[in-house]
């Protein structure tokens, strides 16, 4: 009932409406709309009380509390069911769980703070409270699992140009999962997968993104490598906004891909912001390192390098250092 509350005063934002036409409109009792509105307030709205006249929603909080994120996002299918989190250990844990008792597709978990987030390789991922976007979707496309690798490279497409149109940064995508703004890493994608041998039961993609943090707030250790949206902004920006353009951006990229079977448009994305191709690259792979100049990407969405001998090879992935371009 709240949502519905929130949605009317969001619907007619800087206009007022009675507590008579709120409680017909959800039809409720004109206390459930008044012990509604409290609550809203007390969770940081600001909303204008005039007897005779109603309310008005003057102020929205940044919180990425479900109600609110489904009616902005208004998705058919990605973010077509949200869970919000004040804390967990990692919303990709989170992700899993739900998708093995039966969640569907498009599900969303987001979390204001994460206690034990993970990158790639068992790695940590910093997730501190209410600064940044901490999501994962739960994907079950009818893909081959060698596939997985194309929705990373959809993901990335999709964050790319949702923070480049958010807030007008120049982002570049760091293959294969890193978005990064002057040379740092501002965010990060986690994709994982449970599948058979030629069938995927679901996907987890898990998306962490630097919003408005200083420089700070991070641990000393990842200051020379971590940034965050507020630094190149020089100012907060609503993580709201990224997260809905993010959902919206990557449905209809995602949907190209399920449906149409077309990935080029992700592809020709990444390649557009790509600040791997065309430089020399070090790439760690287990315990191999070599050094290659990054050529192109293939419709697999692996990387495609020419060795010190000449001969051109295919990665899939590893650990790649974009010499002169990434401080990392
Ligand atoms: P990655 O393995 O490519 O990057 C991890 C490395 O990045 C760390 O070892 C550290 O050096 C650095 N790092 C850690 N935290 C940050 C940060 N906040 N900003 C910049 N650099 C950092 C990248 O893995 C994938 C990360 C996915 C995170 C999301 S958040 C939502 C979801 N839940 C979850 O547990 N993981 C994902």
């Amino acid at each position: 009932m709240k949502k519905d509350v929130l949605e009317a005063l969001k619907n007619n934002k800087d206009v007022f409406i009675s507590g008579e036409e709120l409680s017909k409109k959800i039809g409720v009792t004109r206390t459930a709309v008044w012990k509604n509105i409290k609550q809203l307030k007390e969770e940081g709205y600001e909303i204008e009380s005039v007897s005779r006249k109603g309310y008005r929603l003057t102020t929205e909080p940044d919180t990425l509390d479900a109600n609110v994120l489904e009616i902005e996002v208004a998705s058919k299918h990605i973010g077509n069911k949200i869970y919000h989190f004040e804390s967990i250990d990692s919303t990709n844990t989170i992700a899993k769980k739900l998708a093995t008792e039966g969640a569907i597709e498009g599900t969303i978990i987001i979390a204001e703070e994460q206690s034990g987030a993970r990158g790639r390789l068992g790695r940590n991922w910093v997730s501190p409270n209410g600064t940044g976007i901490w999501m994962s979707m739960i994907l079950r496309p009818n893909i081959e699992p060698m596939e997985a690798t194309k929705i990373t490279q959809i993901t990335a497409a999709a964050v790319a140009l949702a923070i480049k149109k958010v807030t007008g940064c120049d982002v570049g995508i760091k293959w294969p999962n890193d978005i990064i703004i002057n040379k740092k890493k501002v965010c990060g994608i986690l994709t994982e997968m449970s599948a058979e041998l030629n069938c995927v039961n679901y996907i987890i993609v898990g998306i962490g993104i630097n919003v408005n943090m200083n420089l700070l707030d991070f641990p000393e250790e990842i200051r020379p490598i971590a940034t965050s949206i507020k630094s190149c902004v020089g100012e907060s920006v609503s993580r709201k906004k990224i997260v809905t353009e993010i959902l919206h951006k990557f449905e209809e990229l995602y949907l190209d891909f399920v449906v149409h079977k077309n990935i080029e448009k992700s592809m020709n994305i990444c390649k557009k912001y790509s600040v791997t191709l065309g430089n020399q690259v070090k790439i760690k792979n287990r315990n191999k390192e070599i050094i290659a100049q990054a050529i192109d990407l293939t419709e697999d969405g692996q990387l495609l390098i020419k060795n010190e001998l000449g001969e051109i090879e295919k990665v899939l992935s590893g650990e790649v250092s974009v010499r002169g371009l990434t401080d990392y």
